[in-house]
């Protein structure tokens, strides 16, 4: 396979004969090549089939244990100039990020088969679909992309007939995390990483192309690219809302996509759209409609078992790649509150002891088809998307923060939306549980200067007049003790109900300096071992506490110099104003 378009081709050549590969393997995206490339590796070793009656079709896969998270110290948005880049964003200038990572691509490929991935963000006849090539070394990165993206031939015809696309340059290089890079060109739409097999550093179609490429795009073209799950929730009378949730990685953003509603809430229904990147337009309404450009998941295992994602649960039996998971004496894939079966090897491939190392990294990942989740939504694949009702912001705070608040409109919104914060996850490499901020759930994912970005997102209100509502929520707050007062999973539910009655005006909330928030009797806690004062501490607002937190938002902010935005300014004033 070649292709008719010269622009491509070309880019091809230039590769081929940059990094010497032995073959070039253009991918059309079928069964039997995805076949062929699992078979090649489980005979290489680089995978591991797995039992093949309870898990038919699943494989292990285990990285380099120096390989096993977004490495965000060595990825790079290089721009012109600086400050486009933002103090959100380690920055190198093109010419200098070039020399330094072409240097390693040099003969990166020599002995491997190169492989060239067309692939589409985003339902195929969707208009705000984008497509891309991922040129890679390694057959890992195209079975990971065939079940996360729509791949293959008719992505190369939608790219041969736009004629642009972005470059996605791939290699595994040495695997050393001192020449490792993952480098983004967004005014050449250019992608360049290497030295790492790992999801987010490889594969990318996701945070590469969907959030940092794409967020630059939809500035310039009036969108937004984000970090955040689209589920809709159907109600026992069957009308649903769509609701897109921005939370940091590892924060639950796939188990709420595929929330399955407790017994105390008959006739509920949820549909997953998406459980990680949302792409949000204004349609000739001014409504907001979002879709999910991937055509997969991959999520975070440990912790996934029936009492807390059983979909997820089921859907990872069959067709699907495991990354760094332990396993059974029968072979099959083992996690950390897997709550079924024994691990005897770890995620290294060592036996197993619980005194030395978990048996999955806590990082450890699946690889699945969207189609696998029961509760898909047939309009995931609707080229014109969902309608969004509301959007909501959230992340791990063990304090501060309630359960729930709403934003008094769309400018407070996005001040809500700028000052998130979350303990940080084993997502990315670093230290876990230490507070930082992470605007939008964004922090690793925006492709520009975040000033430039909150502009962006209060651009919106003067284009619409029907934007969605905005919301704050906290699934991690705890006690003294160190409890979590919400048990969270299904019963997040619950909160959603609450939403959407707000967004339908069909409950009042009470007004505080932080936002609306719940009276206590509309939210349902029927069945739940709540006691009111658990709820009432859930639906506090401590102005003391807030009033810290604001300063530190407002410390934060200082960075941005007078790029910030006035209008978000002015929020941040009043915001401070009333808790004083
Ligand atoms: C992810 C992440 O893999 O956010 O989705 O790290
Ligand atoms: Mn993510």
């Amino acid at each position: 396979m070649t292709t008719s378009l010269s622009s491509l081709q070309s880019w091809i050549d230039t590769i081929a004969a940059q990094t010497l590969p032995d073959n070039i393997h253009w991918c059309n995206g079928s069964e039997e090549e995805y076949n062929l490339l699992i078979e090649k590796m489980n005979n290489s070793g680089d995978l591991q089939e797995l039992n093949k009656e309870n898990y038919p079709d699943c494989y292990l896969h285990r990285s380099d244990p120096s390989d096993v998270a977004r490495v965000e110290h060595l990825t790079f948005i290089c721009t012109k100039n600086k400050d486009d880049a933002g103090p959100n964003n380690n920055w190198m200038a093109p010419t200098e990020a070039h020399q330094k990572i072409d240097r390693l691509f040099d003969g990166a490929m020599k002995g491997r088969t190169m492989y060239v991935i067309p692939y589409c963000m985003g339902p195929i006849d969707s208009p705000y679909a984008r497509c891309g090539i991922e040129i890679t070394d390694s057959a890992y990165v195209v079975v990971n992309m065939k079940l996360m993206t729509r791949m293959g031939s008719l992505a190369l015809q939608r790219i041969e007939s736009e004629g642009n696309f972005v470059k996605g340059l791939h290699s595994t290089g040495e695997l050393d995390p001192e020449k490792r890079f993952i480098m983004h060109f967004p005014d050449e739409l250019t992608i360049k990483s290497i030295g790492s097999g790992y999801g987010g550093n490889a594969l990318l179609g996701k945070k590469c192309h969907a959030l940092r490429i794409a967020s630059w795009q939809a500035r310039k073209e009036g969108w937004l690219a984000e970090h955040m799950l689209i589920v809709g929730v159907e109600s026992p009378q069957g009308d649903t809302h769509y609701i897109a949730c921005a939370f940091p990685s590892a924060c639950g953003k796939t188990n709420l996509a595929m929330l399955i509603p407790p017994n105390s809430q008959p006739g509920w229904k949820i549909w997953t759209l998406g459980d990680d990147i949302a792409w949000l337009h204004l349609d000739e309404h001014g409504q907001m409609c979002a879709i999910n450009p991937e055509a997969g998941y991959f999520g975070v295992v440990p912790g996934t078992n029936a009492k807390t994602n059983k979909n997820a649960f089921d859907m990872i039996k069959n067709k699907t790649i495991f990354t760094n998971v332990g396993l059974t004496e029968n072979n099959e894939p083992w996690w950390e509150d897997k709550d079924i079966g024994k691990p005897t090897i770890d995620w290294k491939g060592k036996p197993f002891d619980a005194a030395n190392s978990p048996a999955a990294h806590p990082n450890s990942r699946f690889t699945v088809s969207a189609s696998n989740n029961p509760a898909y939504s047939k309009l995931a694949e609707a080229p014109e998307g969902v309608p969004i009702s509301a959007i909501v912001f959230g992340g791990r705070r063990k304090t501060l923060a309630p359960l729930v608040y709403e934003a008094k409109n769309w400018e407070h919104g996005v001040l809500v939306g700028a000052g998130v914060a979350s303990e940080t996850t084993a997502a990315a490499t670093g230290e876990v549980g230490v507070v930082r901020r992470d605007p939008m759930a964004m922090k690793p994912f925006c492709g520009y200067n975040f000033a430039d970005y909150w502009d962006h997102w209060l651009s919106f209100s003067k284009r619409s007049s029907n934007l969605p509502k905005i919301f704050h929520v906290n699934w991690f707050r705890q006690n003294e003790a160190g409890k979590f007062l919400w048990p969270g999973f299904g019963e997040n539910l619950r909160v959603l109900r609450w939403i959407i009655d707000r967004c339908e005006n069909r409950v009042p909330a009470y007004t505080t300096a932080i936002g609306n928030l719940p009276n206590a009797k509309d939210i349902d806690i029927s069945d739940l071992d709540i006691s009111s004062e658990v709820l009432e501490e859930l639906l506090s607002v401590k102005n003391n506490e807030w009033l810290d937190e604001i300063n530190s938002i407002g410390e934060y902010f200082k960075s941005y110099g007078d790029r910030l935005p006035d209008a978000l300014n002015q929020e941040f004033i009043k915001l401070k104003a009333g808790l004083t």
